[in-house]
C-alpha cells in the first residue's frame, strides 16, 4: 500500500469531456477531404497527441500527405478546436471533479495536471479551475505521447513528490499504462471492463473520495 501525497489528473475525460469538440474539427476536416469519421474511430483518438491523431485519420481515409500539408492541416483543425473551446463555461467540469479537487487540497495533498493537449491552459482557464493545480504538464512540455510515463513524471518532479508517492488518474488505457511505467498508482475514470490495468476503477470523480485513496 502507498501513502499517496499527490495527485496527477489528465484532463480530456477526466477533468472535462473535450473529446466532442476534438471530433467536430476532425469531423470537419476529413469532411474537407473528401470522407468522413465515425464517433467510434474517435474513440481512438481520445488521449492521442494531435499529429498522430491526424496521421490515424488520413490513414483512416486512405489520404497519403507531405508533412508540410499535415502541419498545415493539424493547424487548420486546431483552429476550429480552439474557437469551440475558447467558449467553453464552468458548467463543462465533469461531475464531482471541481469538489474532489478541492477535497484533496483540504487533505493536504499536492495536485498536478497531465495531458497531451497543447490547449489545455485555455481550458482550465475557460473552466476556472486552473487555480486548482500545483503543476501543470501538458503537449508543450513533453515530446514522448503516453504509454511514456514522461508527462507524470515531469508532473511528479515539479511537485517534490516521488512517483511512488503519487496516483495518476486517467480515462485511457495508455494513460493507466503511462501511471504504472513511471511507478504510479492508476485510477481509471471509465469502465473496469476497458481499464483492466487500473489499481482502482470509478465511473467518474464524483464517485471517488479521498478516503479510497488509502486502500491503493
Ligand atoms: P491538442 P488528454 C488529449 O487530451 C485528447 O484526448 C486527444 O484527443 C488530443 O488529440 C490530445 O489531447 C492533444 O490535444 O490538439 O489540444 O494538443 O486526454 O491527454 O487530456
Ligand atoms: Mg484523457
Amino acid at each position: 500500500m502507498a501513502i499517496i501525497k499527490a495527485c496527477i489528473f489528465d484532463l480530456d475525460g477526466v477533468i472535462v469531456d473535450t473529446a466532442v469538440y476534438h471530433y467536430k474539427a476532425w469531423k470537419r476536416l476529413a469532411n474537407e477531404l473528401g470522407f468522413d469519421i465515425t464517433e467510434e474511430q474517435n474513440e481512438n483518438l481520445k488521449g492521442v497527441s494531435r499529429m498522430h491523431s491526424l496521421d490515424l485519420i488520413l490513414q483512416w481515409g486512405g489520404v497519403t500527405k507531405t508533412e508540410a500539408d499535415k502541419e498545415e492541416l493539424a493547424t487548420r483543425k486546431n483552429t476550429w478546436y480552439v474557437e469551440m473551446i475558447n467558449k467553453m463555461t464552468p458548467d463543462e467540469i465533469l461531475p464531482g471533479a471541481k469538489e474532489f479537487l478541492q477535497a484533496c487540497i483540504d487533505a493536504g495533498l499536492k495536485t498536478a495536471l497531465g495531458s497531451a493537449s497543447k490547449n489545455s491552459e485555455t481550458i482550465l482557464n475557460k473552466v476556472g479551475i486552473a487555480h486548482f493545480f500545483n503543476a501543470i504538464i501538458d503537449g508543450n512540455k513533453v515530446s514522448k505521447p503516453k504509454p511514456d510515463p514522461e508527462v507524470f513524471l515531469k508532473g511528479a518532479e515539479e511537485l517534490g513528490i516521488p512517483p511512488e508517492d503519487c496516483v495518476v488518474f486517467e480515462d485511457a488505457i495508455a494513460g493507466v499504462e503511462a501511471a504504472h511505467n513511471g511507478g504510479m498508482k492508476a485510477v481509471g475514470i471509465g469502465s473496469p471492463q476497458v481499464l483492466t490495468q487500473a489499481d482502482l476503477v470509478v465511473s467518474g470523480l464524483d464517485k471517488m473520495t479521498v478516503e479510497k485513496l488509502a486502500t491503493l
